[in-house]
């Protein structure tokens, strides 16, 4: 996600910091640069030249031009108004009393209005609450049937009916929720075309009669502008409360994420990164400009190691790391840590630095696979000290792991290179900054 938009800023900061002292003209320049960077991504303009006139306000100041290294003042600055063109986000969805409370989602076709309301239930019944979901899709007559089928998927009650009349639909669906005490409706609407006026005016009657709590807009963000323009649309026919983000894991060009706060108004309220049922996550302004400034997002996997490490066995094994004691068998277990937490390429993506250079497809997993079987067929002396490993041991190794003594080879010149890196990403201070559990780490040569 973002790709292009990373790169391009990546070069364009890399040729103001090369500048040593900027001047005005540099940093107007540098901010042409912006611009188009910006407009490829299809932001919206407006959105743009506002951005452009901020950053350029701030950049011209005489603290930058005077400081010792503009270029990273710039970065800085360029990040901060970032973040605040996309807050604040808002993941909170706050609850009725008393009564049901009732979501109804809305939004153009083929958005994953549907996805994210199976998305939106399962996430909600983990944090305790009762979801119902109700097919308000009559348009489609395959709508009805695809929600069912999710239901019975994750187990979430599904109200459906046989009649025409969406609004009469709905209220029975509330009626039936307090009957069977359910407390979180989810209106799952028909897609529609924002020129359909009659499909329009069916959405603004659920919302006059049916009177939902939260009315959230959900947003594909790789259509980029037009889906933006959309957005304003619906904001003006309907009350939104927020905007929920889709298809974000895709190759999402940034220019949805970057307007549509600026032009609706309203809080991204969560994003939706993969089909799967569990892809729903909350939306964090700072990292997706850290992301997208090509900062990694060290938060992000800071969290996801959480759920897979202890407190304890991370200190652990930073000390390891931090002494140099980093071996094979450390690597195999980290490796296994690492495949839980999810596909390996999406990881390395948020390690600052380091996103642009690996890439990790499906061969790279494959490989991954063979490393595993080596290390796993190494005695534990070996693993320890790999040095010790002779062409006898060697070619037991590979007959073990039904590999050749390349493979073997291949594997202890990569985990010389590795245990090399890490001791650069020591020295640029990344695992204090993960052992602080917070905070962003600056990409080698930002900090
Ligand atoms: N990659 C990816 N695909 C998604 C995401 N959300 C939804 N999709 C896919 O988008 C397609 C459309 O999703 P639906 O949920 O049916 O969309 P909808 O808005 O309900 O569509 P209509 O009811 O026809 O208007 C499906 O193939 C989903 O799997 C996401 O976050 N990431
Ligand atoms: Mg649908």
């Amino acid at each position: 996600m973002f790709e292009a938009l990373t790169e391009n800023f990546s070069k364009i900061f890399q040729r103001l910091r090369s500048r040593g002292k900027l001047t005005e003209e540099n940093i107007k320049e540098g901010m042409r640069e912006v611009k188009i960077a910006l407009l490829q991504a299809d932001v919206s303009l407006p959105v743009i030249n506002e951005f452009i006139k901020k950053v350029t306000e701030k950049a011209v100041g005489q603290e930058v031009i005077r400081s010792i290294s503009p270029g990273q003042q710039i970065v800085k600055i360029v990040h901060d108004e970032m973040i605040r063109l996309m807050s604040p986000a808002d993941p909170k969805i706050p609850f009725a009393d008393g009564e049901p409370t009732v979501i109804m989602m809305a939004g153009l076709q083929g958005t994953g209005k549907t996805t994210t309301c199976g998305k939106l239930a399962l996430k909600l019944r983990s944090k305790g609450r009762k979801p119902l979901l109700v097919a308000a899709d009559i348009k489609r007559p395959a709508a009805v049937e695809q929600l069912k089928v999710l239901g019975r998927q994750l187990d979430i009650p599904v109200y459906a009916e046989d009649r025409k009349r969406v609004v009469k639909i709905c209220k029975r669906a509330v009626d039936h929720a307090k009957k069977e005490r359910l407390d979180t409706i989810i209106l799952d609407t028909a897609g529609r075309l924002q020129i359909d006026k009659e499909m329009m005016e069916e959405l603004r009657q659920v919302a006059a009669k049916v009177k939902p709590h939260q009315i959230y807009l959900v947003v594909d963000a790789m259509i980029g502008q037009d889906a933006v323009n959309s957005a304003k649309e619906f904001n003006d026919q309907l009350e939104l409360d927020g905007v929920i983000l889709t298809k974000m894991d895709g190759d999402a060009r940034g220019g949805a994420a970057l307007s549509v706060r600026a032009v609706t108004g309203k809080p991204i309220k969560f994003v939706g990164v993969g089909e799967k049922m569990d892809r729903l996550e909350e939306f964090h302004p700072e990292r997706v400009a850290g992301r997208i400034l090509g900062m990694g997002d060290t938060v992000t996997l800071v969290e996801k190691a959480r759920k897979e490490i202890t407190q304890d066995e991370a200190e652990k094994l930073q000390k390891k790391l931090a002494r140099g004691e980093f071996h094979l068998g450390d690597f195999l277990e980290q490796m296994q840590r690492m495949k839980k937490m999810g596909p390996l390429g999406e990881i390395f993506k948020m390690i600052p630095g380091l996103g642009s250079k690996l890439k990790m497809g499906e061969e790279e997993e494959r490989e991954l696979v063979k490393i595993e079987a080596i290390i796993q067929s190494m005695t534990e002396q070996e693993r320890r000290r790999p040095e010790i490993i002779n062409l006898s041991r060697k070619r037991r190794i590979a007959r073990g792991s039904a590999t050749t003594t390349a493979d073997v080879n291949g594997l202890l010149k990569q985990f010389k290179q590795m245990r090399k890196m890490i001791k650069q990403m020591k020295s640029k201070g990344f695992f204090g900054k993960m052992k602080g559990m917070k905070g962003m780490a600056m990409p080698p040569g930002f900090g």
